[in-house]
C-alpha cells in the first residue's frame, strides 16, 4: 500500500488518460509499423518528451527483436519495465529527504501557482508524524496573503511559522528562522519561498541570493532545494526545471496536482533530460494528500497495470 493508499485514484485518473493513448495500444494485434508510430505519437502527446520517446522505442523494438515477439500485448510489460528503469536510473529517484542536518533546511521553489505553499504545509504535517520538530519560514514577502496562507497552514499542522512584514527581504525571514530553529533544537526548516517566473532573470538572480545567505548560515548548502512542479504544465514544467536548477542546484522535484493531469509524462522527461529525482508526488488540496515517489508503483499505476510479478498484463 503506502504510495497508493490515496495517491491511486490519482493516478489512475491520469493513467486513464494516458491508458486510452498509450496503454490501450498493446493489444492482440501484431506488431506493426503502425503500432511503433502510433506508440511514438501517443507519447509524444502524453508529454515524454522527444528523446526519451526516441530511446524508449529503439529500446523496445531491439526488445521486440531479441524476444521474437509477436503480438504488442506481449510487450506491455517489458514497456513497463523499461519506464521504470528509466527513472530508477536518476541517483536519488524516490529517495527520501535529506533530514540529517540540524537544521536541515529545505527551500521550495517553482513558478506562481505550483504548489509552494501547500507543500510546504503538506511535508511539514508529515515530518511532525515522523517524529520531527519543524518551522515554516515565510520567504514569500512577495504576495500580500501570502504569509497569512503560510500562517494558516502552520495552524493546520500545528508548525510554528516564522515570518516577518509583507515585503521585507526574504533572504533575511530565512535567516531569522535558522537562527530560530538552533536556538530551539527544531530538526526542519521548511522555505516557502515566492513564485517566479523562470524567465525572470532578476527574480531568479533573487532567488540564488536567497540560496546564497542560507548556505552562508549554515556553512554549507541547504540539505534540499526542491523544484515544486505543477505536473499540468506538461512540456513546460521541463524548461521551468532548467532554470530552476541553474539558479539553485536543485536536488530533486515535487510533483503536484497528479490529481488534475493527464500529463504523467512528464515525469520521464525530466529524470531522463535533466537527471532530476522526483522525491514526492501531491495529488489534492488536502494535508495528506502528499506521498514520497515510487517509480515501479507510479508506473505500474500510470499504465493501469497490476504491479506483481506473476501478472501477465
Ligand atoms: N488539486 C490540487 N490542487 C493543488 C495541489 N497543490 C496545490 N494545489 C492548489 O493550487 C493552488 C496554488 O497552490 P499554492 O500552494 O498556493 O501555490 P504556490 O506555489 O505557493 O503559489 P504562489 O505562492 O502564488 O507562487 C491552490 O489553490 C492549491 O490549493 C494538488 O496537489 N492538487
Ligand atoms: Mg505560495
Amino acid at each position: 500500500m503506502g504510495f497508493f493508499d490515496g495517491l491511486i485514484s490519482s493516478v489512475r485518473n491520469a493513467a486513464n488518460k494516458w491508458s486510452q493513448g498509450v496503454s490501450n495500444l498493446f493489444s492482440d494485434e501484431p506488431v506493426t509499423d503502425e503500432f511503433w508510430e502510433e506508440l511514438e505519437d501517443r507519447l509524444l502527446r502524453g508529454d515524454v518528451g522527444v528523446e526519451t520517446v526516441e530511446a524508449l522505442i529503439a529500446d523496445l523494438k531491439r526488445t521486440a527483436i531479441d524476444r521474437r515477439i509477436a503480438r504488442s500485448a506481449e510487450l506491455k510489460r517489458a514497456f513497463a519495465e523499461m519506464l521504470v528503469g528509466y527513472l530508477d536510473e536518476v541517483e536519488g529517484m524516490g529517495a527520501p529527504l535529506n533530514l540529517s542536518a540540524s537544521p536541515s533546511v529545505i527551500m521550495l521553489v517553482g513558478v506562481n501557482g505550483s504548489g509552494k505553499t501547500t507543500t510546504a504545509g503538506k511535508l511539514a504535517s508529515r515530518f511532525l508524524r515522523q517524529g520531527k520538530s519543524v518551522i515554516l519560514a515565510a520567504a514569500d514577502t512577495y504576495r500580500a496573503a501570502a504569509i497569512e496562507q503560510l500562517k494558516a497552514w502552520g495552524e493546520r499542522a500545528s508548525v510554528r511559522v516564522v515570518a516577518q512584514s509583507h515585503g521585507s527581504d526574504s533572504a533575511a525571514v530565512v535567516f531569522d528562522a535558522v537562527q530560530a530553529a538552533r536556538a530551539s533544537g527544531t530538526d526542519v526548516v521548511l522555505v516557502d519561498t515566492a513564485g517566479r517566473l523562470h524567465t525572470k532573470s532578476n527574480l531568479m538572480d533573487e532567488l540564488a541570493k536567497v540560496r546564497r545567505v542560507v548556505a552562508r548560515e549554515l556553512g554549507g548548502d541547504p540539505a534540499e532545494s526542491l523544484l515544486v512542479l505543477d505536473s499540468v504544465m506538461g512540456q513546460n514544467g521541463f524548461t521551468q526545471a532548467e532554470a530552476f536548477n541553474r539558479a539553485v542546484s536543485l536536488t530533486g522535484v515535487i510533483m503536484t496536482k497528479f490529481d488534475n493531469t493527464a500529463k504523467g509524462g512528464i515525469a520521464l522527461s525530466i529524470a531522463r533530460g535533466l537527471r532530476l529525482p522526483i522525491r514526492y508526488i501531491g495529488f489534492g488540496e488536502g494535508l495528506d494528500d502528499i506521498e514520497p515517489f515510487s517509480p515501479r508503483d507510479f508506473i505500474f499505476a500510470l499504465l493501469g497495470m497490476e504491479n506483481t510479478d506473476d501478472d501477465n498484463e
